[in-house]
């Protein structure tokens, strides 16, 4: 008698240490969240943000984000730079948005001291399509097709530089920016949560190697936050960290 209870409770001591050992397993790509980071919902009858990281560039969501909200979304880096001679290269690869027509492009950011000003955009591309599960499965109609008159290539010079994408089917005035301050300034729509662009370094799924110079973003421009409406890649940049607050003399 003895025995058999020993016996139940070592399987209930197993049972707990199990359990334990799956919650960690499952924690390892939440490890990296910071606390203020916003939620990534799955997608509506659409592959989810984690699994497409994973499947196709062998990125984990949290663990690689280059642009993690670490306190407040003021401070959140969102600019690039030009890393080399050459054209910067952004280029829409993944559309799991809307169906009405969405536009990508890059602008200068207000000049300092400024904040009411509206940053200059230009506009490269647009398309109007939505990929499908099958497509990311097989591979067809990857990369969207463009529209007539798209370009992938410009020349923002030596200054910082952010990224946009906006869609026809939304009232947005203007569309969602990599820089979150940008999106909590200029679209009331999204104000609440602004942060928008999850950005990462660019990976060859088939090599495991990074790409130097290169990202991937995952862009949000409505509010359910699944992080794969447009899918982008940028080359010959690097993404600018903020300068931290300087120290106080003491
Ligand atoms: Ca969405």
């Amino acid at each position: 008698m003895m025995r058999r209870k020993w016996n139940s409770l070592s399987l209930v001591a197993l049972a707990a240490l199990l359990a334990v050992a799956d919650l960690a397993t499952r924690c390892v790509p939440c490890a990296a969240q910071e606390p203020a980071q916003p939620k990534v919902a799955p997608g509506p009858n659409e592959p989810d943000w984690a699994a497409i990281l994973r499947d196709h560039y062998g990125l984990s969501m949290f663990a690689d984000l280059k642009n993690p909200v670490k306190s407040t979304t003021e401070s959140t880096p969102g600019l690039f730079r030009r890393s080399g001679p050459g054209p910067v290269v952004y280029t829409p690869v993944i559309a799991l948005g809307l169906e009405t027509r969405t536009r990508g492009g890059w602008y200068i950011p207000a000049p300092s001291g400024s904040p009411a000003d509206r940053p200059a955009r230009t506009e490269l591309w647009s398309y109007v399509h939505k990929n499908t599960t099958d497509d990311l499965r097989t591979g067809k109609n990857l990369p969207p097709p463009l529209a007539d008159g798209s370009k992938t290539q410009f020349d923002p010079g030596d200054r910082p530089f952010g990224l946009w994408v906006a869609n026809d089917g939304l009232d947005e005035g203007g569309g969602v920016f990599t820089e979150p301050a940008l999106v909590a300034r200029w679209n009331r729509r999204l104000a609440r949560q602004p942060y928008k662009a999850m950005i990462y370094p660019f990976r060859e799924k088939s090599t495991g190697k990074i790409v130097p110079h290169s990202y991937l973003i995952g862009w949000e421009y409505s509010t359910n936050d699944d992080f794969q409406d447009v899918v982008c890649r940028v080359d010959n940049v690097e993404l600018v960290e903020k300068e931290s607050p300087k120290q106080a003399a003491p």
